[in-house]
């Protein structure tokens, strides 16, 4: 433990149930629910528990699912029995409905609690903000961004993302939704598509043809009829291979203080995909703890009530350092956690620091082979261009 305190006049709370670390969705499938345990180990062996107000959170109830999700999807996913063995893509079960069943939405033991309870972690970090309890409300369980009122999509079932929004805009007039996760998060943007109080902002790797789920491009901002008033409030930003920390730092500084302006949001949800790191098992993007964690600091720093969301992410040493270092930032005890962050410039030798005279091991992030860069600065800059056209039609 590294002497970690409070924060000075803010909160922050962390929701977590173990109930949600235990589930499989089978042995090669890339989601693995136990990147929570190791997350959970490293925010509490540098003691940042300490500085926060702790939950054990509670499943959501059918009434809580069914506030997003249609009554017969939630009551299918709650009666259909576990497929013993993974199906075959090219074979799906034509029994199964609603998506479930195939390779990526794989029918598991313990499907029901596993949605329930990432959607119960998301809402009691949405009732805390909304209670005015918290500042920063963690809930690195959830971020499920594909799942559609009743369908299942990308590994994702129950969207405790729109489930916890819902709740945020019984007190907050407007939300703002970030996704940082290297997949476009289509479930969340669909939901509220006709909405002018939540705006939709998702960062992505964009090719229609080849990457998951295929939509998101720079021109996909709302309804397209000016009566609806969701329009313009849809924002993509699609990007290509190997960006890099410094130009995903660039751009979202850029893309989010404008969205902020002119949106002025009472409240923002930030869901944190760690696949937009470098070495991810489904990623392709070159980003750093550094880079990616910049995203939550700068959202901190805007001082708008928060809730942080887990989502994607593959390599699961990866997902922890990052989801760890990022509890750091909303305590704002990083630079404590910092220095045991590999830096890969200073490679190939390994960086351990001494803290009250013991060795701390550096965590140092598995890179893989770096991806090349395919990001041109002058696309980077039509993408700012075009967010802030689109932001003129866009009013508070
Ligand atoms: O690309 C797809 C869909 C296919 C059909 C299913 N096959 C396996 C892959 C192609 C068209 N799905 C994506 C879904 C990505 C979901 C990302 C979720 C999040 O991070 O945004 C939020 C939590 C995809 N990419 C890779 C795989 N599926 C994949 C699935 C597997 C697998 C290997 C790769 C499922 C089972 C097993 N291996 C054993
Ligand atoms: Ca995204
Ligand atoms: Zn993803």
């Amino acid at each position: 433990e590294l002497g970690i305190t409070a924060p000075k006049g803010y909160d922050v709370s962390f929701h977590y149930n173990v109930q949600m670390e235990k589930h499989h969705f089978g042995q090669t499938h890339p989601m693995k629910p136990w990147r929570l345990v190791l997350t959970k180990g490293l925010v509490t062996s540098y003691g940042m528990h300490h500085a926060m107000k702790n939950y054990t959170t509670r499943a959501a109830t059918y009434d809580e699912l069914v506030s997003f999700h249609s009554q017969d999807y939630v009551n299918f996913l709650g009666s259909v029995a576990p497929q013993p063995t993974p199906l075959d893509v090219d074979n799906p079960n034509p029994d199964l409905r609603f998506n479930l069943g195939g390779s990526d939405c794989p029918l598991f033991e313990g499907l029901y609690d596993y949605c329930s309870q990432s959607g119960g972690a998301s809402l009691d970090a949405a009732r805390k903000l909304c209670a005015k309890q918290s500042d920063i409300a963690v809930a690195w369980g959830g971020g499920l961004h594909h799942a559609k009122r009743s369908e299942a999509s990308g590994f994702c079932y129950i969207n405790d993302i729109v489930i916890a929004i819902l709740q945020l805009l019984r007190v907050h007039k407007r939300v703002l939704y970030i996704d940082i996760d290297v997949h476009h998060g289509d479930g969340v943007e669909e939901a509220f598509f006709s909405s002018d109080r939540v705006m939709t902002v998702s960062f992505h790797k964009y090719d229609p043809h080849t990457f998951f789920p295929g939509t998101g491009a720079l021109e996909d901002n709302g309804p397209k009829s000016e009566h609806n008033p969701g329009a313009h409030h849809a924002i993509n930003v699609p990007l290509n291979d190997g960006i890099t920390d410094e130009q995903y730092q660039w751009l979202f500084e850029r893309v989010i203080s404008q969205c902020v302006q002119k949106f002025q949001p009472e409240a923002i949800a930030l869901q944190c995909g760690a696949d937009s790191l470098a070495g991810d098992r489904l990623g392709k993007f070159n980003l750093l703890v550094q880079g990616h964690s910049s995203c939550v600091d700068f959202c901190k720093k805007l001082g708008i009530p928060m809730i942080l969301f887990g989502g994607g992410g593959y390599t699961p040493r990866n997902v922890a350092r990052a989801w760890a270092y990022e509890t750091a930032v909303a305590i704002g005890q990083e630079e404590k956690m910092a220095s045991t962050v590999y830096i890969p410039d200073h490679a190939p030798y390994r960086q351990r620091f001494e803290y009250d005279g013991h060795l701390l091991p550096s965590i140092e992030q598995i890179l893989g082979e770096p991806r090349q860069n395919r990001n041109p600065q002058k696309k980077l800059l039509e993408i700012v261009q075009h967010v802030t056209e689109q932001l003129r039609f866009v009013a508070a």
